[in-house]
């Protein structure tokens, strides 16, 4: 068990223990230990075996009990117990905004709600807003919350769905006589959430390929097990005391058929619309099995064959969404896309300074074994306490330990910026002789979310503005099959980013990805440099760089649109000529 692992344990320990009622002494208890098992330094497992678990601050004996358990047997039974014992109904409804664990305790005491539909009625029936401590507009906010859940539906996160796809896949090319196989759907397209994994191969007998999907490991449930195609529930725990569950279909093709069934069954369907409309016109048939002419097929021995007997070139499926990618294949060759290698550093990160795991040596290190040139601290400014946020004295020792460290690490250069609050007003929450200081600034929005939009829009192109910004983070606020963004007039903010010369993060968090990839096409034809950020809180997170890479992939960018692909050098003379253009 790694030390993520046990802290999420711990973490959901706390949380089940709040959906009991019990004293927030003992709820935060196991919440404070699960920062502190992630600040641990050294391997957890010879700390345990060696009995040093003994004195670390925020680890009592109860805990350490639980954490020798997980880490020496990998199973905590009373984690199990508290599971059995919390109704499940309970724990879904922590996924609604603004109902906490405590709100939905009461909830569950006062009118014995214990499944999100009961909750809905009695919003419905107004019992709700009657209860102490909720009132009118939060029963509206607990609907508004129930609506979205409703339609973001059963889909999944891509970067939980991938892992699935990927262990079904490579299981898939192993099977005796599989001679081709290939992911298809949203997933092949890299979209940010998925509904299901959609697989295709090819084999010339289909029956002993169906037997074989339906028994592998990860499979729960067969849903249907027919000639040619196949459908299961499949799922994994994510050791975040959540599972994954989704569905998976497999479809069996011949070989011949093959690159036909992985255009048509990769989609997007518009673009498949769009594909059979070209067919059409060239006296063709097009289907998820052939290219069929009026005499005979039109053999293509892969994917790209089947574009060319179209006339046009090969489309990358993180294009294939039918916003202009038909009509660019047919002139030209599409983009060479931005590729995860082609990034060279990072910007918007934290450390144990505001509210990260690692220190920034530490993670300065990581960022280099990456591969990275450069890395970007931008720990939380003064205003944000819930984040530890930093003040101006903390910042100053934090350039002081940056510049110790730049004179001491070989192969990566430590750059000192900020993820500096966007106030209410659309001012900066440092004032500007510190701004000045920094070698970047990053501004992001963290609190007022409700804001009607024009203001919200005000607010954060007032922020870009001033000319101490550099980028502006995660655009949105969203949190993806959770929480809608804040509304902001998205138009306006990319107008006001492209007339101040800023740029614009991408988010490479996998829950977040904003800029909304069907806004970075925009935000390029803007000239507005994009920036991928994994907005790391921990060392394992600068890897979660590639999920804003496919962002920026399905919004057509290039190794030139993205500011973090240049070299270092150049990055930090762009900085210095961004800041000398403020003085
Ligand atoms: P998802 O599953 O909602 O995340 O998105 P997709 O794109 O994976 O959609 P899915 O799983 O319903 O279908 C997989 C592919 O099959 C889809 O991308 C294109 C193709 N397809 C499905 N239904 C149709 C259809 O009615 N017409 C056409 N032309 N293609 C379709
Ligand atoms: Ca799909
Ligand atoms: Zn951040």
């Amino acid at each position: 068990m790694t030390k993520d692992e046990v802290a999420a344990a711990l973490d959901e320990i706390g949380t089940l223990l709040e959906l009991q009622g019990e004293s927030p002494f003992r709820t935060n208890a196991y919440h404070n230990g699960a920062r502190a098992v992630q600040q641990i330094e050294g391997d957890l497992k010879e700390l345990v075996a060696a009995g040093k678990l003994v004195g670390i601050r925020g680890i009592g004996e109860a805990l350490r009990d639980k954490i020798t358990t997980l880490v020496t047997t990998g199973k905590l039974p009373y984690l199990d117990d508290l599971r059995a014992a919390v109704p499940p109904g309970l724990v879904e409804m922590l996924r609604l905004p603004g109902v906490g664990p405590k709100k939905i305790k009461f909830l569950y005491d006062t009118l014995g709600i214990d499944t999100i539909p009961k909750l809905q009625a009695a919003c419905e029936s107004g019992e709700v807003a009657k209860l102490k401590g909720f009132g009118a507009k939060s029963q509206e906010k607990i609907l508004d919350g129930i609506r979205f859940l409703g339609t973001v539906g059963n889909r999944v996160l891509f970067a939980e769905a991938y892992p699935l796809g990927l262990a079904l896949l490579e299981q898939i090319r192993q099977f005796p006589g599989v001679t081709a196989a290939e992911l298809g759907g949203s997933l092949r397209r890299r979209r940010d959430t998925v509904k299901d994994i959609d697989i295709v191969c090819a084999a010339a007998d289909a029956g002993p390929i169906m037997e074989r999907f339906v028994k592998l490991p990860e499979v729960m449930q067969v849903v249907g097990q027919g000639p040619t195609k196949s459908s299961i529930v499949a799922g994994y725990d994510t050791g975040h005391g959540h599972k994954v569950v989704l569905n998976a279909d497999l479809r069996v093709v011949t070989a011949e058929q093959f690159p036909f069934a992985v255009v048509y069954f990769t989609g997007s369907k518009e673009h498949n619309i769009r594909l059979r409309q070209r067919a059409i016109d060239r006296g063709l048939s097009l289907n998820e099995y052939a290219l069929a002419g009026d005499e005979k097929n039109v053999k293509c021995a892969d994917e790209a064959a089947v574009y060319q007997a179209l006339d046009l070139q090969w489309v990358p499926p993180e294009m294939r969404e039918d916003t202009g990618e038909v009509e660019l294949a047919e002139k030209s060759a599409p983009p060479n896309l931005l590729e995860p290698g082609d990034i060279r550093g990072v910007f918007h990160n934290h450390t144990t300074a505001s509210d990260g795991t690692a220190s920034l040596e530490d993670m300065a290190l990581a960022a280099k074994k990456l591969g990275y040139e450069f890395f970007g601290v931008g720990d939380h400014s003064r205003s944000l306490t819930v984040a530890n946020g930093l003040t101006p004295d903390r910042v100053r020792a934090q350039w002081a330990e940056a510049d110790a460290l730049n004179a001491k690490l070989k192969g990566v250069r430590i750059l000192k910026g900020t993820e500096c609050d966007i106030l209410l007003d659309g001012t900066l929450d440092f004032d500007d002789d510190l701004l000045a200081g920094f070698d970047y600034v990053v501004a992001s929005v963290h609190t007022h979310f409700a804001l009607p939009e024009d203001q919200q829009t005000d607010r954060i192109c007032k922020a870009l503005s001033h000319p101490a910004v550099t980028m502006l983070g995660h655009a949105t606020g969203r949190l993806l099959l959770r929480r809608e963004g804040y509304k902001a007039n998205i138009e306006k903010v990319l107008q006001a980013a492209a007339k101040h010369g800023k740029m614009i993060e991408i988010n490479a968090q996998p829950s977040r990805l904003d800029l909304d990839w069907t806004h970075v096409k925009r935000a390029k034809a803007l000239g507005i440099p994009l920036v991928i950020n994994p907005d790391a809180h921990s060392t394992g997170e600068l890897a979660l760089v590639p999920f804003g890479v496919n962002v920026a992939r399905r919004g057509w960018l290039t190794k030139d649109d993205v500011f973090n692909t240049r070299p270092v050098g150049e990055v930090v003379k762009e900085l210095e000529r961004r800041k000398a253009a403020w003085k």
